[in-house]
């Protein structure tokens, strides 16, 4: 009788992930596993017992979501392409810097376009990968225009044909924003590049991209989002040795499916000094275990190469996945995270956004870090914290000035720490 009752409540339980729900009432009730409790089931107290937890959180993460990254022997060399000191009306220097791999020729490198303001010396930076390649982000013709595989998410044959990039596109990225002129107004640096790069985003992209070049025959064994990660921290090793820059000063940003990467990538890489999730949702910032917006099931069904086999075991039984999302961001602790929501991406959850960052709050206060300064979901257009952030704005699912406007106030605050 009794598995009979368990095998009909893990059937109900898939049903209902399989369906969309959009009422708070409606969510049934869960149990978070304790932040405060280690892998190893005991107490934690101390920053020191919290870091001596770190390794084996962080691999709980590696084998049930995301794959082990393989050792990837190879040379990366890094090359100037071109660069102007006259780029956004005479405000920044641009440079356009390849990386490539000794033993991974067919990979065309990654290309990363940076935007350094003049007027300060070694300015901090923000790090991210952008959708629709980085001629993309602005109008500066100067940009080179991708010759990778591309999504093709406008739906615009006048800006991408056969899923390749046209001179069309030059500045029409819509999937997110990146306000460069306001960015380098504020003194600081950016530094982007095309997540098509390592990996096409479908299916089969694995093939082509970093994990086929490697000879991974597999590819339920890494993920997508393991290939993207390790991409920002490549773009981490060359930051750090340009002189122009302030790498200790890195604070890594990611929209959407980029913000999962670059969630990913901050909490394993912790030369990122900071991390700004926005809106990233399903397999980033939200809540694993709260049935609302997109669920487990739907992302994995949809997008079966961005998470590892593993994670899809969990796919109707998303209570006994052995952590959530909290810890994630325990894991990138005690450096300053923003966590960010929109009205019109009910999708990405954003309550469950809230709550994660929410219930991460006691290992930030062990180094001494205050929480959000709110109990329940802020009202739109209100941001709530400090040293860790939130807001809930108006609009859609994007990447905006409203959500840049903030993030430069939060820079502001990192980079004086
Ligand atoms: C959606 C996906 C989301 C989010 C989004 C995006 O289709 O369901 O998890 O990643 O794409 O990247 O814009």
């Amino acid at each position: 009788m009794k598995k009979l009752i368990f095998i009909l409540s893990l059937i109900s339980q898939s049903m209902l992930a399989q369906n969309v729900n959009y009422d708070e009432a409606k969510i049934p009730p869960y149990t978070l596993p304790d932040i405060m409790t280690g892998v190893d089931g005991k107490k934690i107290t101390t920053t020191q017992q919290w870091e001596a937890n770190r390794p084996a959180l962080l691999q709980l993460f590696t084998e049930n979501v995301y794959g082990p990254t393989p050792a990837i022997a190879t040379k990366f060399h890094s090359k100037l392409l071109e660069t102007n000191s006259n780029a956004l009306g005479g405000k920044a220097i641009r440079k356009q810097v390849l990386i490539t791999f000794d033993d991974y020729p067919q990979l065309k490198g990654i290309n990363i376009l940076l935007y350094i303001p003049k007027n300060v010396a070694k300015p901090p930076v923000f790090v991210g990968l952008n959708f629709e390649g980085n001629h993309s982000i602005g109008d500066d013709p100067a940009v080179f225009i991708t010759q990778n595989w591309m999504v093709d998410f406008q739906k615009n044959s006048e800006r991408v044909k056969d899923n390749k990039a046209l001179e069309a596109s030059r500045g029409k990225a819509v999937v997110e924003t990146w306000a460069a002129e306001m960015i380098i107004e504020k003194g600081f640096a950016i530094a982007t590049a095309y997540y098509g790069d390592i990996e096409p985003d479908h299916t089969e992209g694995w093939k082509s991209g970093l994990r086929g070049a490697i000879g991974m025959t597999d590819d339920q064994k890494w993920s997508a989002m393991g290939a993207w990660a390790w991409q920002l921290s490549r773009m981490m090793d060359y930051l750090e040795t340009d002189a122009h820059i302030n790498s200790k000063k890195a604070i890594v940003v990611g929209h959407s499916r980029l913000g999962k990467a670059a969630f990913w990538a901050a909490a394993q890489d912790q030369r990122f000094a900071a991390f700004i999730s926005n809106e990233s949702g399903e397999g980033g910032a939200a809540l694993k275990r709260r049935w609302y917006g997109e669920t487990h099931e739907i992302i994995n069904d949809k997008f079966p190469h961005w998470f590892s086999g593993k994670y899809k075991t969990y796919g109707g039984n998303i209570q006994s996945l052995p952590f959530d999302q909290h810890q994630l961001f325990g894991l990138i602790a005690p450096r300053p995270v923003y966590v960010t929501s929109a009205e019109g991406d009910q999708w990405a959850d954003p309550n469950g956004q809230f709550l994660s960052l929410k219930n991460a709050e006691h290992v930030f206060a062990l180094y001494g870090k205050k929480g959000l300064g709110a109990d329940t979901h802020p009202s739109l257009n209100q941001p709530v914290g400090s040293h860790i952030r939130y807001h809930y704005r108006t609009g859609k699912h994007d990447m905006n000035a409203y959500d840049w406007e903030q993030y430069l106030k939060f820079a502001r605050e990192v980079v004086s720490n």
